[in-house]
């Protein structure tokens, strides 16, 4: 499976297309519609929350509810498109259009694409990069993601993101009987964490950062329960599974870095802390005593629940300005701006769910034959049966 998208945040529209989803994939536009409205909830987020209700419109690939084998083809139109037709149009602009619009940026934003990727491609209105290195992208990320993650459904596969830390607030360690109860309890929290006592400090200092007009990050984390043992590979590094969700975390706008299990804090740990026995019973075939390593040895799947974890920088646009220079005038200014999110950090949490669901789907679509999804199916089973009795 692989995809593109494509879509500037204040262009017509975003698109992707999606290749490689088995045929026979029951899938409506529902599915994704769901996602992309958690993905714009959340508390902290800005007023072009307000303005776009996204929507996907399936163009290719799928026909009567179903998957056809065929590329997917996925549009979600920008509602601010309207306000932007002119500075974002398609066609080249008329003499005397460009003083007219006089909204060239020349400015670029400290912790923003915006200077560097002036540099790269040669654009002095800098504009042109920030348009496509926003986090509107994530909104067609999380369309596909939402695909994949139908499909893992359907394998019996759950996939969870939730929030653990915001702005130095951290959750208790969520201490969920199910991963349905983990996900209801954090469907219902407006920053998208299990522990209410903390979600309440975290839209508090939330509140208190958009007041001084700074932004705020913090800690996410996607649980994943289901996954079968030995997906993905230890024979070849970019084959490993867990090499490949920490890029898929690292690609998302903010994101720094990226721990599995106990993470980091395996540092300062002895191996017998660190390490998970190994058990077996009829029931449950192998299994670990303990989940510290997060589900993953040698690039591979353990059977266990997976736990993924990743931190979000405060987003850069910040009303209260740092100092930048003006690419023109070479003249230092003080970056300010006219709307931002002051943390983003719960609609993250949605689309880490996403992107882990989308690596997910497209190592069990690799390691087994997957033209159709019945197939699939019926492999990914014998594959439990084969790895429990192994
Ligand atoms: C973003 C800036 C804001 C956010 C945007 C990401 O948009 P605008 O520049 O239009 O105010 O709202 O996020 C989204 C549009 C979204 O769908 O998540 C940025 O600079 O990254």
């Amino acid at each position: 499976m692989r995809y593109l998208t494509s879509g500037e945040s204040h262009g017509p529209q975003l698109t992707t297309i999606i290749e490689g989803v088995p045929a026979g994939l029951p899938l409506q536009a529902d599915d994704i519609n769901e996602n992309l409205a958690r993905r714009q909830k959340g508390h902290g987020r800005g007023r072009r929350m307000q303005i776009e209700k996204d929507r996907v419109n399936i163009v290719g690939g799928v026909r009567h509810g179903t998957t056809l084998g065929s590329p997917i083809a996925l549009v979600v139109e920008n509602k601010d498109w309207k306000h932007w037709t002119k500075i974002m149009g398609i066609e080249p602009l008329e003499p005397g259009e460009e003083d007219e619009i006089k909204r060239k940026i020349s400015r670029p934003r400290p912790g923003h694409a915006d200077l560097n990727g002036g540099m790269k491609y040669g654009h002095r209105d800098l504009r042109n990069v920030l348009e496509r290195s926003s986090a509107r992208e994530t909104t067609v990320r999380v369309a596909a993601g939402a695909v994949a993650q139908k499909l893992l459904n359907q394998l019996g596969i759950n996939v969870v993101g939730h929030v653990l830390e915001i702005g130095g607030i951290k959750a208790e360690e969520p201490n969920y009987k199910s991963i349905q109860e983990l996900q209801e309890v954090t469907e219902e929290s407006p920053v998208r964490c299990f522990d209410s006592e903390a979600s309440q400090e975290m839209m508090d200092a939330i509140d208190n950062a958009k007041k001084k007009g700074d932004s705020i990050g913090g800690v996410v984390e996607v649980v994943v329960e289901g996954m079968p043992a030995g997906i993905g590979s230890y024979v070849h590094y970019d084959r490993k599974l867990d090499a490949k969700i920490a890029m898929a975390i690292m690609s998302i706008n903010a994101f720094k870095g990226v721990e599995f299990g106990l993470g980091f804090e395996m540092a300062r740990k002895p191996g017998s802390e660190v390490h998970d026995e190994i058990a077996w019973n009829d029931e449950q075939g192998y299994y670990r005593k303990t989940n510290r390593l997060g589900g993953f040895e040698g690039g591979m799947t353990t059977g266990m629940p997976l736990h993924i974890k990743g931190v979000m920088k405060p987003i850069p646009t910040l009303y209260k300005p740092l100092k930048s220079v003006d690419i023109e005038s070479k003249e230092t200014f003080e970056a300010s701006i006219e709307r931002s999110d002051s943390c983003a950090v719960p609609s993250a949490s949605v689309v880490a769910e996403a992107v882990v669901s989308w690596e997910l789907a497209k190592a069990l679509t690799e390691q087994f034959d997957s033209d159709r999804f019945e197939r699939l199916k019926e492999l990914i089973e014998q594959h439990r049966q084969y790895s429990k009795e192994f």
